[in-house]
């Protein structure tokens, strides 16, 4: 099989991994499409190291023979940051699986990249991880760092960084850098942890994380309540924020969303009343009950406080991203814009995407709170580039940032200098020129 890569290349990675962790021709297939399918590359080999030292090895290999490497964690990303869209070997990290005891005393865990986010969060009663995303059975510590993924708890805990207390990583040469002891108080030098996160696979391979967690609250309370319009779930966010004891999340949703959903997936609408817009609040801890329910006074709601009741109303938030998918291979779209604005942004999204391709349809929710909206768009016409260039005009137009959480990856890379000026990405190329110097670490993605 000619698998483009020289075949002495492929025999050191299985001296490295074994044969059985290096894949290639149709067990490299999965690996190399992203869940939308809106992503598909192609790859010579996935190699499947299980430790640092394999990952180093593996590396040191690639650095010496010049060969791109896409580092791959759970692949649960939207921005195509961890598809070989270009033949680049794929460095899959789900085997680093190792999963320290909870440090009592801290409140922190040492984790492996491979270590999904849901074993983190059920790793200690007591405990629970800040961070929350739909895909937490599949997405892992290393990708979440790398991409500083944020979800739907960021109002209160902050994204993947600030749950970041320490770092191993390895560069792309092999040289392995570890800074694990997670001190509060470290004042030594270059942060070196809080610039990997956020960086997708350009500067180093994380295989291990330091995590701070946070207390598992008691009393969780969750409640999808019905507006009128968006302009009412503004003012009743902005309310929560500042009223809700233990608020943890404040999302909006679109009956448009939920009609797919009920249509295409049996999901039940979570309200009888006929509304056009959603606000799933959740609170937990002393007074949040009380709180919100003195918050939705006569609106229409549902309520949960049992964990299926709980997990019933979240069906309807967290499965939204599949909303759009059933008219077609969506183009997600992921912006931020400042709190006061994403009224504007979501009322008026779909017309500036109209503008550009009158059949498209649109999909928005997302976290208001964090002025976070996904602006999933399902083109009708040719997806060459039109939407995203409308979108992200817009986005800018009004303050925001064409990337809120999932990061640049290759969707987003043409429209970087609409986000970051000249003298930045002049900065960001020379961090990554540093960092990795022969360039073989995720070269399509953030160039700058
Ligand atoms: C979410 O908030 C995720 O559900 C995915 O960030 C968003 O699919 C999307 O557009
Ligand atoms: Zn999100």
């Amino acid at each position: 099989m000619n698998t483009g890569l020289p075949a002495a290349l492929l025999k050191d990675f299985a001296s490295v991994v074994g044969d059985g962790h290096v894949l290639t021709g149709d067990a490299a297939a999965g690996y190399a499409v992203d869940w939308t399918g809106g992503f598909r590359g192609h790859t010579a080999a996935v190699v499947r190291p299980k430790d640092t030292a394999q990952v180093a090895a593996v590396l040191a290999l690639c650095h010496q023979a010049g060969t791109p490497v896409v580092p791959q964690g759970g692949n649960t990303g939207l921005v195509g940051g961890g598809i070989p869209r270009h033949g680049e070997v794929v460095l899959s990290l789900t085997r680093l699986g190792r999963l320290d005891q909870v440090d009592e005393s801290a409140g922190q865990v040492t984790a492996g990249a491979g270590v999904t986010l849901q074993q983190v969060a059920t790793a200690h009663p007591g405990f629970d991880l800040g961070i929350l995303i739909a895909s937490r059975d599949s997405a892992t510590v290393g990708g979440a760092v790398a991409t500083n993924a944020g979800g739907l708890r960021v109002l209160r805990y902050g994204p993947m960084r600030a749950q970041l207390r320490g770092i191993e990583a390895v560069l792309s040469d092999g040289t392995v850098v570890s800074h694990l002891a997670g001190l509060v108080k470290d004042n030594t030098g270059y942060d070196y942890p809080s610039l990997l996160a956020g960086s997708e696979g350009t500067l180093a391979v994380i295989t291990s994380a330091r995590l701070q967690l946070v207390p598992r609250l008691p009393g969780p309370v969750t409640a999808i309540i019905g507006l009128e319009g968006l302009d009412g779930v503004h003012a009743m966010a902005t309310r929560a924020v500042r009223q809700v004891r233990g608020l943890m999340s404040a999302e909006f949703l679109t009956r448009a969303g939920l009609v797919l959903l009920a249509e295409h997936a049996g999901l039940p609408l979570p309200l009888r009343a006929e509304v056009p817009a959603y606000l799933l609040l959740e609170a937990a801890g002393d007074g949040a009950g009380d709180d919100l329910a003195e918050l939705v006074g006569d609106h229409p709601a549902a309520v949960g406080t049992t964990p299926a009741d709980r997990a019933r109303l979240w069906a309807s938030r967290e499965r939204h991203p599949e909303a759009a998918g059933f008219l077609g291979t969506p183009l997600k779209l992921d912006v931020s814009v400042p709190a006061g604005q994403w009224v504007r942004l979501a009322s008026e999204v779909t017309a500036v995407v109209q503008a550009v391709d009158p059949a498209a349809r649109v999909i928005v929710y997302g976290h208001v709170a964090d002025g976070n909206l996904h602006v999933n768009v399902v083109p009708a016409s040719p997806p060459d580039g039109r939407h995203e260039q409308a979108v992200f005009e817009f986005v800018a137009s009004l303050g925001g940032s064409i990337s809120a959480e999932h990061g640049i990856g290759a969707l987003k890379a043409r429209w970087l200098p609409l986000a970051r000026s000249d003298a930045e990405r002049a900065l960001f190329a020379r961090i990554r020129a540093a960092f990795d110097p022969a360039g073989i670490l995720n070269p399509q993605v953030l160039p700058s």
